[in-house]
């Protein structure tokens, strides 16, 4: 681990911060989440057509997208069972790198076979803007692009690898981004091959200091 490295304003990347080990346990987690929210296809609202990537959460809240649009939901589309919680291991490397006393409401998981994309697009479903976006990678590497907060922006394009951390806030909270492609073979860490990619997000408007047994205020 080499430290953090500035990519952009507010774009941050840490090199291998998790190592083998802490990625071995990391991906035996999200193992056990998938095995009680199993993967699903989302869809593009209008046209129905289905993502590439495979998805699944952990946290309060997921992302899901569907005829009904994109949003965030307490329970999983296809059990209607509440997300399972975010694991220990994941949180750990919030608390190192998201600089925030905030606790992450959302843990995205998406999945990408060899053939996998994502194309270019915003995070913009979220109330809080302010918390910071974090991150991780496991398993085979991806080419991901990010550029300006406007499309059309100049883009640049990082590798990350099995253990890569990102961070994004402040200015680059609202930057196009997505995954150009995947390098199949590039990691033994998953025996079926494919990459993982957990995404933490706060949701909530700044405030809401998530549940603890809160007063049980909405948005
Ligand atoms: C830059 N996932 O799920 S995570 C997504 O690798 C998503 O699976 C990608 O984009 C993946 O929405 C990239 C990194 C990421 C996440 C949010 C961002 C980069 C971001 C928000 C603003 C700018
Ligand atoms: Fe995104």
């Amino acid at each position: 681990m080499t430290g953090p490295l500035s990519l952009a304003p507010g774009v941050v990347l840490w090199k291998t911060l998790l190592a083998r080990a802490g990625q071995e346990s990391m991906a035996a987690d999200i193992e056990s989440v998938i095995r009680q929210a199993p993967l699903f296809t989302p869809r593009m609202p209008q046209t129905l057509k289905p993502f590439s990537v495979r998805m699944s959460n952990c946290g309060e809240l997921g992302w899901i997208s569907d005829a009904r649009g994109y949003r965030y939901e307490r329970t999983h589309p296809d059990t209607g069972r509440p997300w399972p919680a975010i694991p220990d291991s994941i949180l750990s490397i919030w608390r190192r790198v998201a600089n925030t006393a905030a606790q992450p409401e959302a843990c995205l998981v998406n999945f990408y076979d060899p053939v996998a994309r994502m194309g270019l697009h915003q995070d913009r479903d979220e109330a809080d803007l302010a918390a910071p976006i974090v991150s991780i990678s496991l398993g085979d590497s991806g080419r991901f692009r990010f550029g300006r907060s406007v499309r059309g922006g100049k883009t640049q394009s990082v590798l990350l690898e099995s253990g890569d951390v990102m961070v994004f806030g402040g200015p680059a909270r609202l930057m196009f981004h997505g995954v150009d492609k995947i390098l199949p073979g590039s990691s033994t860490l998953l025996p079926e091959g494919g990459r993982i990619n957990l995404t933490l997000r706060r949701v909530s408007g700044p405030g809401k200091q998530s549940p603890h047994g809160s007063s049980g205020e909405s948005q």
